[in-house]
């Protein structure tokens, strides 16, 4: 099946001095996609009353009943917890639309809330923009309200209600194709029209990051428990998968020869449903809970889509806000102590433009990359007594294609390389893909002298960044 054009940047980033990119490669909107690394998902709407986690779509509008909605509240404690956009459910599978849609009439217009005069999705992009953070829409394409559903004049609904939404919100940084399905084997029965949602997506914005099993902006990772691959390809076949595929095994890792780049995304809800319920409001996830799945989601290359979802008064509820506050100051703590080396040096250098002491600045355009010729480089860094690392935190540069294969973490000890333990399933020893980012955590025993030793990688290493922490305050 052939998606709809979605162009690759493949020039030259930075000019010559540099090494070639290695297709496929992202565009400029995945890059910035991947570097926001920590987002809101927001599920809201008749379930938020009724208690059920799948909706029927018989459900009365009228239960829909947000007596205090505050989308300002929902904005503010994103912005101060480290958040940095939102993506809310505009129709989840009961079919309830959160905006005043012409194209059904099981939506917000029908509830006696704010007089059916509410707009959910008004309320939520405007106060999003207004904090300057991005939006995103999920629209559900299972829906159990719609008399259309089971039919090809569906599509042609569908595809009207992501233009509506739109051209009213928008622009968005993601759309979100959920590919679940409970109708079972005697229920209806959709083909949906994928590239011609896909077509109108990309027909407000062709930035805007496409969600769906096969992308064609970003991957679901295969699990709703918020956990990456340690094995984690940017990369995927992703003509072979649509929404509900039914491989989700192979969305995990990737595929190291994939045809497009597809980053995978981990969505994952701070409590036990996806929506809320006052009888799991003493079960939101613990900050250990969340820095564990931090650690294996954003420390695993993916982005964290965290569902927070609002409560029955409309707003986030207060034992959400909390530990989202905790879950903030708890990264603030594991990244607060940044050591660095008092000298670092490589095997080799690409070129005076990709000099080693590149990776401690920030700065884009900036990279370390051996020399070809190289075939096991390393960097090694030297610290001063009592600066031990216990993080390192590692990036490529994605402009140049996703590389390393196997890498290594080594200390001098007792006159001699040892490897280093490490956090890794995968291998004790070695770690293997790093893509957006890469955080391991160590236990060195004096750590004065550590290095990385990049085994293998499918062109050279091209790294955009390395960091070090000392053991969290
Ligand atoms: C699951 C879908 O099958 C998958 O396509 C994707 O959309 C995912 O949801 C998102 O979390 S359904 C779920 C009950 C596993």
């Amino acid at each position: 099946m052939l998606w709809a054009p979605f162009v690759f940047a493949m020039s030259q980033p930075y000019g010559a001095g540099l090494p070639q990119p290695i297709p496929p490669l992202p565009t400029e909107a995945q890059l910035r996609y991947q570097d926001m690394e920590i987002v809101g998902f927001l599920h809201f709407g008749p379930n938020t009353f009724s208690g059920l986690e799948w909706g029927k779509g018989s459900e009365d509008p009228k239960i829909f009943q947000p007596a205090q909605l505050n989308c300002k509240q929902w904005a503010d404690t994103f912005k101060a917890t480290g958040v940095r956009g939102a993506i809310i459910t505009a129709k989840h599978h009961d079919g309830f639309c959160l905006w005043p849609t012409k194209f059904s009439d099981h939506t917000v217009a029908q509830t006696t809330w704010r007089d059916g005069k509410g707009d959910v999705l008004a309320d939520f992009s405007q106060a999003f923009k207004a904090a300057n953070l991005p939006v995103g829409f999920y629209l559900s394409p299972w829906d159990r309200n719609h008399p259309t559903y089971g039919t090809p004049h569906y599509n042609d609904v569908f595809v009207n209600m992501i233009d509506e939404v739109l051209s009213k919100y928008g622009p968005a940084f993601e759309f979100w194709f959920d590919g679940a399905n409970g109708e079972g084997p005697n229920g209806k029965r959709q083909v949906y029209d994928w590239p011609r949602f896909n077509t109108m997506v990309f027909s407000h914005n062709k930035d805007t990051i496409i969600f769906s099993d096969g992308g064609p902006g970003c991957r679901w990772v295969g699990n709703e428990s918020g956990i990456a691959s340690e094995t984690n390809w940017n990369m995927l076949d992703r003509d072979r998968f649509e929404p509900g595929t039914d491989h989700s095994t192979e969305l995990g890792e990737g595929h190291e020869s994939g045809t497009h780049w597809v980053p995978a995304e981990c969505d994952v809800s701070i409590r036990p449903g996806w929506f809320w319920r006052e009888s799991e409001n003493s079960q939101v996830k613990s900050v250990a809970q969340l820095m564990d799945i931090y650690l294996k989601s954003v420390g695993r290359g993916s982005n964290l889509l965290l569902n927070i979802p609002p409560d029955s008064q409309g707003l986030l509820n207060e034992s959400d806000v909390k530990r989202l506050q905790e879950f903030a100051q708890a990264r603030a703590a594991f990244f607060a102590n940044p050591i660095w080396p008092d000298s670092v040096k490589a095997s080799s250098e690409f070129s005076s433009q990709t000099a080693v002491t590149n990776i401690f600045n920030a700065r884009p355009g900036n990279c370390w990359a051996p020399l070809e010729s190289d075939t096991e480089p390393w960097i090694e860094f030297t610290f001063g007594p009592a600066r031990t690392p216990a993080t390192v935190v590692l990036q490529e540069d994605l402009h140049f294609g996703q590389r390393v294969k196997v890498f290594r973490l080594e200390e001098f000890q007792d006159s001699r390389w040892t490897p280093l333990f490490q956090n890794t399933q995968d291998h004790p020893k070695q770690a293997t893909t790093i893509g957006h980012k890469r955080i391991i955590q160590i236990q060195p025993k004096s750590g004065q002298k550590l290095r990385i030793v990049f085994e293998k990688f499918r062109a050279l290493p091209v790294l955009r960044r390395i960091q070090f922490f000392g053991k969290s305050s």
